[in-house]
C-alpha cells in the first residue's frame, strides 16, 4: 500500500508512535510518506520506503496564527497525487483530521483516512468549547477512528457523543531495542543505591513535582537516586520543588536523549505521577526494559500494566512512595515483577502485533 502518516513532530507521545508505525510499515515493503511541520525526533534518517514531507506555513504579517490547518490539508493533496497515497492515517485528531476532511472535500472524494486518538487530544484539548464541533465532525467523516485504549475509547464517546464505532489499537514498543540490559539491580550492586527513572515532557498534566516529593521520602529511607529524562515547561518548577525537600543532589536531570533505550535499563524502578494518561508510552517502554512501574491510576495505565506495575492514588506522593519502597526493598516481588513487565510488554504490545491490526484497518478501509 501507499500510506500517508500525518503528526507532530514533538518528543514523546502522538509524534513517536506516529514515526514507529511509519518505521515498521516501511519495513513490511509500504511505500510510506510522514507529513509533519517538522522532521519528527524519531525518524532515523534513510529508513528505506520512508519518505518525509515538510508542510511549510507562510507567515504574513497579517496573520497572528498561521492557518497551519489549510497548509496541511493542501500537502495532503500533493502528496496525495505526487505519490498516489492509498490511504492516509492521522495521529491526534486536531486539527489533522480537520485537514484530511478539507482535503478529502477539495479532490471530490478522493482519498480515505483513518485518524488515530492519542489522549489529549480529547481529554483536553476536545473538551475546550472551540475545537468541540469540528473534531467531532472530523470524527464522524473519517473512513474509521482509533483510540490507543479502552479508556480513550469511552471517553471519546461520552466527551463527544461521536456516533461512530471508536477501535481500540493499543500504542506499542520495539522490544528488541528496549530489553533488559545485564546492568545489575541495586541488590547486586556495592552501593546499592536504587536507581528511579522519570520519562516525559514535562507538562503541568505530568506532575512531575511529585515524581520528586515522592522520591525525597524514598531517598530518606534507602541510598537512592532519580533520572528525569526529557524536558518541558514544568522542568525548572520539579528541580525548585527537588531543593525546598532537600534531594536535589540525588535527582539528575538528562534532558532529551536519543537513546532512551540505553537509560531505561538501568532503573530499577519507573514512577509516573499524571493527572490524566491515556495510555502511558514511557511506561510500556519501561516494562520491555523489565522496569516495573509505579503509576497514579488514571486513564488507561491499567491497561498497560495490567498487574505488572503498582497504581497508587492521584496526587499522593507519599503512597506512591511507599509503595514504591515496598518493591525497592523485596528482592522477590521486584524480580518477580521485572520478569512480568518484559513479558507483557513482549506478549501484548510487540510492534508487529500492533502494526498488523493498523494494516487490518488499511485494508478494510480501502476494501
Ligand atoms: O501528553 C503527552 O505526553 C503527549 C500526548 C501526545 O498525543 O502527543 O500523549 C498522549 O499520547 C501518547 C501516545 O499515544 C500516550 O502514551 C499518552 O498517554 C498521551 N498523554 C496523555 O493522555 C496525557
Amino acid at each position: 500500500m501507499r500510506i500517508g502518516i500525518v503528526c507532530y513532530p514533538t518528543v514523546g507521545g502522538s509524534g513517536v508512535v506516529a514515526t514507529e508505525v511509519a518505521i515498521a510499515l516501511a519495513k513490511r515493503g509500504h511505500d510510506v510518506h510522514l507529513l509533519s511541520y517538522d522532521r519528527p525526533s524519531r525518524l532515523r534518517r534513510g529508513v528505506p520506503g520512508l519518505r518525509f514531507h515538510q508542510v511549510a506555513v507562510s507567515a504574513y504579517p497579517l496573520f497572528r496564527y498561521p492557518p497551519y490547518d489549510l497548509a496541511l490539508a493542501t500537502r495532503m493533496l500533493e502528496v496525495r497525487e505526487e505519490a498516489r497515497i492509498d490511504v492516509f492515517h492521522v495521529h491526534y485528531a486536531i486539527p489533522h483530521a480537520v485537514s484530511a476532511f478539507l482535503a478529502r472535500s477539495m479532490c471530490g472524494d478522493c482519498l480515505r483516512f483513518v485518524t488515530t486518538l492519542h489522549g489529549t487530544d480529547i481529554t483536553i484539548v476536545g473538551s475546550d468549547r472551540a475545537y468541540m464541533r469540528p473534531t467531532r465532525f472530523a470524527l464522524e467523516q473519517s473512513d474509521a477512528v482509533t483510540a490507543v485504549s479502552r479508556y480513550l475509547a469511552d471517553e471519546t464517546q461520552l466527551v463527544f457523543g461521536v456516533r461512530k464505532e471508536v477501535e481500540v489499537v493499543p500504542n506499542f514498543v520495539d522490544i528488541e531495542r528496549f530489553r533488559p540490559t545485564a546492568t545489575p539491580r541495586w541488590h547486586q550492586r556495592a552501593d546499592e543505591e536504587r536507581i528511579l527513572v522519570h520519562v516525559s515532557n514535562f507538562r503541568p498534566v505530568k506532575r512531575v513535582a511529585d515524581v520528586v516529593r515522592a522520591f525525597a521520602a524514598i531517598q530518606r529511607q534507602v541510598p537512592a537516586r532519580l533520572l528525569l529524562v526529557g524536558d518541558g515547561p514544568d522542568r525548572e518548577h520539579a528541580l525548585a520543588v527537588a531543593n525546598d525537600v532537600g534531594c536535589q543532589h540525588k535527582v539528575e536531570t538528562l534532558g532529551m536523549v536519543d537513546n532512551l533505550e540505553d537509560v531505561l535499563p538501568q532503573a530499577d524502578l519507573f514512577l509516573s505521577a499524571s493527572e490524566t494518561e491515556s495510555f502511558g508510552l514511557s511506561m510500556l517502554e519501561a516494562m520491555s526494559c523489565g522496569v516495573p512501574c509505579v503509576s497514579t491510576a488514571v486513564g488507561g495505565v491499567a491497561e498497560v500494566l495490567g498487574d505488572t506495575g503498582r497504581l497508587v492514588p492521584f496526587a499522593q506522593p507519599d503512597v506512591m512512595a511507599k509503595v514504591a519502597l515496598e518493591l525497592l526493598t523485596d528482592v522477590d516481588a521486584h524480580t518477580r515483577l521485572a520478569a512480568a513487565a518484559r513479558a507483557r510488554a513482549v506478549e501484548q504490545f510487540a510492534t508487529e502485533r500492533i502494526v498488523s491490526q493498523y494494516v487490518a484497518i488499511y485494508e478494510r478501509v480501502l476494501a
